[in-house]
C-alpha cells in the first residue's frame, strides 16, 4: 500500500528548466559554443558537471578540471539570480492540492532532485512545509539513472521502496525510480517516458487515488 511519494523537483514542483536553459545558454553564447533549447532537453534530470559536459562535446575546446569549476559556477551564479524570481505562483498545476491531499491522508512526501539549489527552489515556492525528507545530491556518488537518490529519499522517511512511488518528467529518473524497486509515474510524453507505471500529461492529472490504485 502506498506510504510514500517521492517527487523530483524540475518539470515536476515547478519548470525550472527555463532558467537552466537562459543561464547555460549565456554561458554558451560567451564561449561561442551552439546551444539551442533541443540540446537543453538533453540535460534534465542531469547533474550541473555532466551538463557542463553536453554543452562543451564536439566545440572542440578544451579545459582543465579548475576551468569547468569555474565555468560551472558562473553559470550556477547566474542561475540563482534568475531563480530568486520564482514564486508560489509557479508550482506547476494540480501539485499544492495534491501535496495537501497526501498530508491530509497521512502519506508521506519527499523529495529526489538532482539540484544542489533545490532547497533554496522549495523556499521561494514556499513547498518545504509539505516536504518530510530531502535528500542531498551532494551526498549521492550516483546520479540518475542510478536508483540511490530515491533510496536515499525512501530511507530518510523510513518506508520501504516497494511502498513508494516516484513521480519524474526525465526518461532517466523513471529508471532510477523502478531501479529502487519503486512505482514510476511520468509526466510527459510516450516517446520519452513510455517505459513509466502510470504516464500522465501533465501534473494537473495526478490525483491520490490514481497513485493509491497504482500499488493496490
Ligand atoms: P543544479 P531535477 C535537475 O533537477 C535538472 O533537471 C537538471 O537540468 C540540472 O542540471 C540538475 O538538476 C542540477 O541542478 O545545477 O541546480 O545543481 O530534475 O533532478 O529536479
Ligand atoms: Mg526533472
Amino acid at each position: 500500500h502506498l506510504e510514500a511519494v517521492i517527487f523530483d523537483l524540475d518539470g515536476v514542483i515547478t519548470d525550472s528548466a527555463e532558467y537552466h536553459y537562459q543561464a547555460w545558454k549565456t554561458l554558451a553564447d560567451g564561449l561561442d559554443v551552439p546551444f539551442d533549447r533541443d540540446k537543453n532537453e538533453r540535460l534534465k534530470g542531469v547533474s550541473r558537471m555532466e551538463s557542463l559536459e553536453i554543452i562543451l562535446e564536439n566545440s572542440g575546446l578544451s579545459f582543465t578540471k579548475a576551468e569547468k569549476e569555474r565555468l560551472a559556477k558562473q553559470k550556477n551564479d547566474n542561475y540563482k539570480l534568475m531563480i530568486q524570481r520564482i514564486t508560489p505562483a509557479d508550482l506547476l498545476p494540480g501539485i499544492a492540492e495534491l501535496l495537501t491531499s497526501l498530508q491530509e491522508q497521512g502519506i508521506a512526501v519527499g523529495l529526489a532532485s538532482a539540484s544542489q539549489n533545490a532547497a533554496l527552489i522549495l523556499e521561494r515556492l514556499e513547498a518545504g512545509h509539505w516536504f518530510q525528507a530531502v535528500a542531498d545530491p551532494g551526498d549521492i556518488r550516483k546520479g540518475k539513472p542510478d536508483p540511490e537518490i530515491f533510496l536515499r529519499a525512501a530511507e530518510m522517511l523510513d518506508v520501504p521502496p516497494c511502498n513508494c512511488i516516484g513521480v519524474e518528467d526525465a526518461a532517466a529518473g523513471v529508471m532510477a525510480i523502478q531501479a529502487a524497486g519503486m512505482k514510476a509515474v511520468g509526466i510527459g510524453s510516450v516517446e520519452q517516458l513510455g517505459a513509466a507505471d502510470l504516464l500522465l500529461a501533465s501534473t494537473i492529472e495526478l490525483t491520490v487515488t490514481k497513485l493509491q490504485k497504482l500499488l493496490a
